[in-house]
C-alpha cells in the first residue's frame, strides 16, 4: 500500500488516546479488585478520514513508517502483532455492528512502547472512539472500554484485565479513577499532591516473558479460587478472600500459589488505605504503601525484574522521593515515583546515572501529568 498522508485539515476527525498511569493496585484488575489509574499527558493521535470504499481500510503508523491494509469482509489474525490490536477492535465492532465503512487512518505516538504506560489500551480505544463517531457507532464509553478489552483478549492473547482501556476512554484531567473492576463503580478522586510530582523513569528495558507470565499469573490466581470455593462456594474471585480464609490453605496450596493469592489480598486493602490517605492528604502514607506494593510485585507475584527493582531501591536514597514501585504488567516498563517538586531535577540524573553505570541502559525520565482521557481533539 502506498503511504498515506493527508493534513489534518483534510481530515474527518483527530482524536487523542492516551496512556495511562496507575498509583496503585497492580493485578487487582482481573481479581475484581480495585484500582486507581489515570490517564496522563502522553497520547497516540489518530487521523481519521472515509475513503468512499465499502470496505477498504488503510492505517500508517508514522513512529514505525510502516502501514497496512485489510478488507472489512475479510478480517483475521495477523503474524505482526501490532496490526492484531487494530484489526481485534475491527472484530469486536464487527460483534455489534455492521455500519463501518472504508477508512484511512494514520497513528502517530508520543507514548513508549513496552513502557508499561498502556500504549496497546491508547491504541485500541482510540480507534474505537473514532470509529464510534465517524461511522456513527452510538456505542457508549464502557462498550468501547469492552471493545479495547476483548480486542486484546481475542486478537492479541493478553487475558488482560479492564484497568488499562477504563483508564484510557474514562479519565479526568486533574483526577485518579478510582474504579471497582467487578461493579465498574467509578470515583474521580482529585489528585492534590503538591509540592509532589509524579514521575516515571522507564528502564527501557522490556522482557519478553511479558504475555505469557501474565497469563500465568492469572490462571494461578484462578486455580486458587477454584480450591477455595470448595469450602467457600460463594466466592466468585480473589476479591472476596480475606488474608484469615487464605491462611487455611497455607498447606493446601503450593507455595507459589500462596503467594500469588495473599500479595492480591494484601494489594486489595492497600487500594482502599491508598485513597483514603490520598483524601486525607497523608501522601506519606501513600507512598509507603506504593514501596509495599513493589515488595509484594517483586517477592510474592514476582513480575519485576532487576532494572525496575534496583530503581524502586535507589529511590530511597533520596528523602524527597516519597514513594516508588514497578508499574503495569511488570517485567520491564516504567517505575512510578512521588518526588518532592525541588528534587525532581536532582533525581532523575542521579537515577539516570547510577542506572547508567549498573546497565549500560540509559533510562528516560519524564513527569506525568493526570490528564483527561480519550477524545476529540479540539
Ligand atoms: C496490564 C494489564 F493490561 C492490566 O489489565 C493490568 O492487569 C496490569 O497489567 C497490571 O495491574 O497493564
Amino acid at each position: 500500500m502506498k503511504d498515506l498522508n493527508f493534513t489534518n485539515k483534510e481530515s474527518d476527525l483527530i482524536i487523542n488516546s492516551p496512556g495511562r498511569i496507575n498509583i496503585i493496585g497492580e493485578h487487582t484488575d482481573y481479581n475484581n479488585g480495585f484500582v486507581l489509574p489515570t490517564a496522563i499527558d502522553k497520547k497516540i493521535e489518530f487521523k481519521f478520514k472515509k475513503n468512499n470504499t465499502p470496505s477498504t481500510c488503510n492505517v500508517f503508523s508514522a513512529n514505525f513508517n510502516t502501514s497496512f491494509s485489510f478488507d472489512l469482509n475479510n478480517v483475521k489474525p495477523s503474524k505482526k502483532q501490532w496490526e492484531n490490536y487494530i484489526l481485534g477492535v475491527i472484530y469486536e465492532i464487527q460483534q455489534l455492528s455492521n455500519k463501518l465503512e472504508g477508512f484511512d487512518c494514520i497513528l502517530n505516538s508520543d507514548i513508549p512502547v513496552g513502557s508499561g504506560i498502556s500504549s496497546s489500551a491508547a491504541l485500541e480505544c482510540g480507534l474505537a472512539f473514532g470509529l464510534n463517531e465517524l461511522f456513527k457507532l452510538n456505542f457508549t464509553k464502557i462498550t468501547l472500554v469492552e471493545i479495547g478489552q476483548r480486542a486484546e483478549h481475542n486478537y492479541v492473547g493478553t487475558k488482560c484485565g479492564i484497568m488499562d482501556q477504563f483508564a484510557s476512554v474514562m479519565s479526568k484531567a486533574g483526577h485518579v479513577i478510582l474504579l471497582d473492576c467487578q461493579s465498574l463503580d467509578y470515583e474521580y478522586v482529585p489528585i492534590q499532591i503538591k509540592p509532589y510530582k509524579i514521575v516515571l523513569l522507564n528502564t527501557n528495558v522490556s522482557h519478553n516473558l511479558a504475555d505469557g507470565e501474565y497469563n500465568k499469573r492469572r490462571k494461578t490466581c484462578e486455580q486458587g479460587v477454584a480450591i477455595i470455593q470448595n469450602k467457600y462456594p460463594t466466592v466468585k474471585s480473589l476479591r472476596d478472600v480475606s488474608s484469615e480464609m487464605l491462611a487455611e490453605y497455607k498447606n493446601e496450596f503450593s507455595e507459589e500459589m500462596f503467594n500469588r493469592c495473599s500479595y492480591v489480598i494484601d494489594e486489595k486493602i492497600r487500594v482502599l488505605n491508598t485513597v483514603e490517605a490520598l483524601k486525607n492528604n497523608e501522601l506519606k502514607v501513600m507512598g509507603k504503601n506504593m514501596y509495599d506494593t513493589h515488595s509484594g510485585l517483586q517477592n510474592l507475584y514476582e513480575v519485576s525484574c532487576p532494572e525496575l527493582d534496583f530503581l524502586v531501591d535507589f529511590s530511597k536514597n533520596f528523602d524527597e522521593v516519597i514513594g516508588a514501585r514497578m508499574m503495569g504488567g511488570g517485567f520491564g516498563g516504567c517505575t512510578i515515583n512521588i518526588v518532592h517538586e525541588n528534587a525532581v531535577e536532582k533525581f532523575t540524573e542521579a537515577a539516570s546515572e547510577a542506572y547508567f553505570n549498573k546497565f549500560n541502559i540509559k533510562l528516560t525520565a519524564f513527569e506525568a501529568n493526570p490528564s483527561e482521557g480519550t477524545s476529540i481533539k479540539k
